[in-house]
């Protein structure tokens, strides 16, 4: 190329001397000469050039290979230990977890066995007390049953008391066993020397059974009549009826002379005031007759047989405080 190029130059430059002046023609060839010395000196300043390029691209290729082998051998040899740390670690982890395993099952083997002990223990347990319960409640339906009968027995049993100026029963659960007709004996005789015989009242039944045979003669029962106003308005003369009474669920009934209502624990029956024969005539004896006391039908007639008078307190030996004299006598029957 660029002997190309000079001799293009020098082809030209000679066009020009053979066109120009003739003082310059020898001139121009013998440049010439000198050009093509100085094109062999840089042809061979090129080609000394080229060497030393073609040397440096050898010595650069050398280099460049030795530096590729020396990468691929440190690669390889990096790739190898890299390989070597990865396989070494696997096997680290590997047998790791091969012993973690292994401990892992027999744990739970361990585990399960034990909770398997503990479920048997727990379902011996469920069906021994499954069968105490049974038991139980077999036990529970016999107390029951024996509970139902006492307790029928017991309401059955009750206890009795008779209401003294009332045809019928009101306490809570107290059936009325029969009414009838409050009696004693008669009040007096007529001969101060003749008070004995008995003291007691008695409920005579309104449905009697009667005997045919007639009585000795020396003892007698008699109807009771109010014989005091103090009982209620058109009281007096009236005759007295009674109720004997039943208070279920109850093991005692009791008369309280002086007060109305019951001690706690107690349930009332009924309440009244207190009522006996007069102290001049024969013997009687003290009873409750019910603070609304009802009468026989058709006995308001004056007989005077068995009489009641209402009962007042006297001072004394009773102490007054609590009493007060001649005050009317409360009563209340109360059962438990
Ligand atoms: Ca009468
Ligand atoms: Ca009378």
């Amino acid at each position: 190329m660029i002997r190309l190029c000079l001799f293009s130059l020098t082809f030209a430059l000679g066009l020009q001397v053979s066109l120009g002046e003739h003082t310059k023609k020898r001139l121009l060839l013998n440049d010439l000469a000198i050009l093509n010395s100085r094109l062999a000196k840089l042809e061979s300043t090129i080609q000394s050039m080229d060497k030393v390029i073609a040397s440096m691209n050898n010595t650069f290729n050398t280099k460049l290979k030795s530096l590729e082998f020396s990468y691929q051998s440190n690669l390889t040899t990096m790739e190898t230990s890299f390989q070597s740390t990865i396989a070494s670690i696997n096997k680290s982890f590997n047998t790791k977890l091969s012993l973690l395993e292994s401990s892992y099952q027999t744990t739970m083997v361990s585990m399960n066995r034990s909770l398997q002990t503990k479920v048997n223990d727990h379902e011996r347990n469920i069906q021994s007390l499954t069968s105490s319960l049974s038991t139980l409640q077999i036990g529970i339906a016999n107390q029951q049953k024996t509970m139902a009968q006492m307790t029928q027995s017991f309401q059955e049993r009750g206890s009795t008391y008779v209401r003294w100026g009332k045809s019928g029963c009101s306490g809570t659960g107290t059936k009325l066993v029969y009414s009838g007709y409050s009696s004693g004996q008669k009040y007096y005789n007529g001969d101060d020397y003749y008070r004995g015989g008995p003291s007691n009242m008695l409920c005579l039944p309104d449905h009697p059974e009667l005997s045919n045979t007639t009585a000795g003669g020396n003892s007698f029962i008699y109807g009771s009549e109010y014989d005091d106003s103090q009982f209620g308005s058109g009281a007096q003369n009236q005759d007295v009826p009674c109720a004997l009474c039943l208070s279920n669920a109850s093991s005692a009934t009791v008369m309280i002379p002086g007060r109305k209502s019951c001690f706690s624990g107690w349930r009332i029956e009924y309440y009244g005031v207190l009522a006996s024969g007069a102290y001049h005539h024969a013997a009687s004896s003290y009873i409750c007759i019910d603070i609304q006391p009802e009468f026989i039908p058709g006995g308001r007639s004056d007989n005077n047989d068995n009489t009641f008078f209402t009962t007042g307190y006297k001072c004394g030996s009773l102490p007054c405080p609590p009493y007060t004299d001649d005050l009317q006598v409360y009563c209340v029957v109360c059962s438990k």
